[in-house]
């Protein structure tokens, strides 16, 4: 999948609250797309907390705990997979998925997708949002979370 189409979210995300939730593996590539999603963030005016878990496989457990926690409007998990040679490639990347898939569902809260899972470190660059990058998951994931999370609170109105 290529960032072709993705589409370009202004977003104004004063009064919400949003957990960035981040990996450490792969640490240039995580400054990089850390960057990203809180710059978006601060721009929109959202208010930011930080979380930090040791590899991707941790990010699930803890956006639910901040999900749980009833203190967010939004959460974003950032991640970098690089395949090996090994399937723990595909254990990692489908666990992480699978788990934030569930939180966003179960806890109805927007989790921003910002997980890599790339074949080379030069493609995870790539996407970084850093100098030379072509793409920048973290902001996109960021922008993601906070327009889903205005639609969330747009439903969530009583009607008058
Ligand atoms: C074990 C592992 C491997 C091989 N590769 C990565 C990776 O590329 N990116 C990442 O975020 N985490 C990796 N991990 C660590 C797992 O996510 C997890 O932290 C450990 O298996 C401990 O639970």
């Amino acid at each position: 999948m290529s960032g072709a189409g993705s589409p370009s979210l202004a977003v104004d995300g004063s009064g919400l609250r949003v957990a960035i939730v981040s990996a450490a593996w792969h640490q240039q590539v995580m400054a990089g797309l850390i960057d990203g999603a809180r710059r978006t963030a601060q721009s929109s005016g959202a208010h930011v907390e930080e979380f930090a878990v040791p590899g991707s496989f941790e990010l699930p457990v803890v956006s639910a705990e901040c999900a749980a926690s009833g203190r967010f409007d939004a959460i974003v998990a950032l991640g970098v997979v690089i395949r090996g040679g090994t399937p723990h490639f595909d254990y990692v990347c489908s666990a992480a998925t699978d788990g934030l898939t569930r939180v966003a569902i179960d806890f109805r809260i927007p989790v921003g997708f910002g997980l890599l899972t790339c074949d080379n470190e030069d493609q995870a660059l790539d996407r970084a949002g850093l100098p030379g990058s072509r793409e920048d998951k973290g902001a996109e994931a960021m922008a993601s979370a906070l327009r889903t999370a205005q639609t969330l609170a747009a439903l969530r109105k009583p009607n008058t």
